[in-house]
């Protein structure tokens, strides 16, 4: 499955029309660590290396320029045995000795406080971030052969019918992390086309 996901910062009115009829799914906590090596190698690929509450999760871009980026699109890859794979790592050793060989080190570190909601097939994420940032996410699971261009126009059809429109990118957290906290490391990825 492919992740499609378009993040927007919503009013109150808007949160509330978006939340109107839909299933509440519940509220979880969780920390993530963002690991790359001191020349940015991964994030400068739009790789994102994470480990979530203890559990190591890659997402990999969909090769999308940054001029056609309308959403996020990311593959997911959760399995530590794929992840190992995906780094052409000896899989007989850890993810921790991939970390230590590559020289991986956490480079932000974040705890989310989410809301999650389900209405006619997308998911919906509201997400509180511990150093002062909220983001809304509309969210897709898409399959391999999908359309990803049509389910992007989905999500945004489905924004609009809830007075949600935007034309800005919005900055997700990570990045959001970034510009705030590492200036340095925002601009390596401005300048590697990654963010902007
Ligand atoms: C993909 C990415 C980053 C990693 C964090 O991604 P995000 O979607 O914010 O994480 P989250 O917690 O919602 O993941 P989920 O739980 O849905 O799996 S940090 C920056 N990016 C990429 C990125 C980009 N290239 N451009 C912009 C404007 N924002 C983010």
């Amino acid at each position: 499955m492919i992740e499609v996901e378009k993040k927007f910062i919503l009013t109150s009115d808007q949160e509330k029309a978006l939340t109107e009829g839909a299933e509440f799914l519940g509220e979880k906590k969780f920390t993530d660590s963002y690991y790359d090596d001191a020349e940015y190698s991964l994030t400068k690929q739009d790789i994102w290396f994470r480990n979530r509450d203890g559990k190591f999760e890659l997402k990999l871009p969909m090769n999308v320029s940054i001029e056609e980026r309308v959403s996020d699109q990311y593959k997911e890859v959760e399995d530590e045995k794929e992840i190992k794979e995906y780094f052409k790592f000896d899989a007989s050793k850890s993810i921790m000795n991939l970390l230590e060989e590559r020289g991986y080190k956490p480079f932000c570190v974040m705890t989310t406080t989410r809301r999650k909601y389900q209405k006619e097939g997308f998911g919906i994420d509201l997400d509180i971030i511990d150093f002062g940032y909220t983001v809304a996410e509309i969210e897709y699971m898409a399959k391999e052969k999908e359309d990803l261009r049509e389910v992007t126009n989905k999500i945004i059809e489905f924004a609009k019918e809830h007075n949600i429109i935007t034309n800005s990118v919005v900055r997700g957290k990570g990045a959001e992390y970034l510009r705030r906290y590492n200036p340095k490391h925002f601009q390596a990825l401005i300048e590697a086309g990654v963010l902007k």
